[in-house]
């Protein structure tokens, strides 16, 4: 029996599920949960969505994105508690954040993920790292299942696989990635319609952030490595908030000769979370990995503590050999 089939069996065996996915939710996790939450609806199954920070603001049109919880305690009672954990776009259980004690409770975790980097920490793993996003991954589901994609799973599916391949220009996206986006688009899905839903939603205070920030840019001599940051000052004195920064980094992914593009976000807890981006032929999963991160080949991240001035040239330091 292969994953697809033992998730299906599983699936069928039980009655309550809890679904989840990691802290800053992007299109992918949140699109992904609510076509699998519509789908174990429609098989007869009670479902709980619980991801510890809120759904973004511009992903808020998705169906039923409402349907997403917070931690809530009084799921802990033993009595009704989910059987099963669904985990999905996670490449370990620490990036679901305080859900990871309700995930633990249940008798068995299903991991849907296609991070190159996946620890395998299910008792079930799905993992395709060739999948553009777990969009495709949870379209193959209910396809294997013999359900219907319909309008709304499509929509959610739709968004997934839009914002995880960059609107299908990042190095992940493939021929099955436009034959699964064909298939949504005979459900119905309007392109347009959600491409303005999607990114034309900017609040002045983003737009702020992204001009302060910007501000910061420099590069490598030879131009091959560019980077800028954003600190605690510019939150302030944009009045934006740590989750009006999805999508920043790749305003300088596309700038001429850079093989390699960095954000370096301070926090407050001492922290700095660093993105990375790359075109596809440096592999900056392994840079992240060096720091104790992960990610895909093209995409990672990875969090260091430390002052932004120290942690920007350590890691610049590591990035300049690995040009
Ligand atoms: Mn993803």
């Amino acid at each position: 029996m292969n994953e697809i089939e033992h998730i299906i069996q599983v699936l069928k065996n039980n009655d309550f599920f809890l679904v989840t996915s990691h802290l800053n939710p992007d299109g992918d996790s949140v699109g992904s949960q609510l076509a699998l939450v519509s789908l174990l609806e429609e098989m007869g199954k009670r479902v709980v969505i619980i991801d510890e920070d809120p759904v973004p603001d511009n992903l808020r049109f998705l169906p039923q994105s409402d349907r997403i919880a917070f931690i809530n305690s009084k799921l802990r009672r033993t009595e009704d508690c989910p059987q099963v954990s669904l985990v999905l776009d996670c490449s370990d259980l620490e990036r679901v954040g305080k859900v990871a004690e309700l995930v633990k409770e249940t008798d068995l975790i299903i991991n849907i993920d296609h991070h190159i980097s996946n620890d395998k920490f299910g008792d079930i793993d799905l993992v395709d790292e060739q999948a553009s996003a777990v969009g495709e991954q949870i379209f193959d589901l209910i396809k294997s299942l013999g359900y219907p994609v319909g309008e709304e799973r499509a929509i959610s599916l739709y968004t997934a696989i839009l914002t995880d391949t960059g609107s299908f220009q990042y190095a992940n996206t493939t021929p099955r990635t436009h034959q699964i986006v064909a298939s949504l688009l005979k459900e119905g899905v309007s392109p347009s319609l959600l491409a303005e839903r999607v990114y034309r939603v900017s609040s002045f205070p983003r737009q702020k952030l992204l001009g302060l920030s910007l501000a910061t840019l420099e590069r490598s001599s030879d131009g091959s490595i560019a980077w800028f940051r954003l600190t605690r000052e510019m939150y302030w004195q944009s009045q934006a908030s740590p989750q009006e920064t999805n999508g920043f980094i790749n305003c300088i992914g596309s700038l001429q000769g850079v093989k390699l593009a960095l954000l370096f976000r301070e926090r407050e807890d001492r922290k700095v979370k660093v993105s990375f981006r790359s075109k596809g032929e440096l592999n900056v999963a392994s840079l992240a990995k060096h720091f104790g991160g992960g990610g895909h080949r093209g995409a990672s991240g990875c969090l260091i503590e430390g002052s932004i001035e120290e942690v920007e040239k350590r890691v610049l330091a590591v990035a300049r050999q690995s040009i």
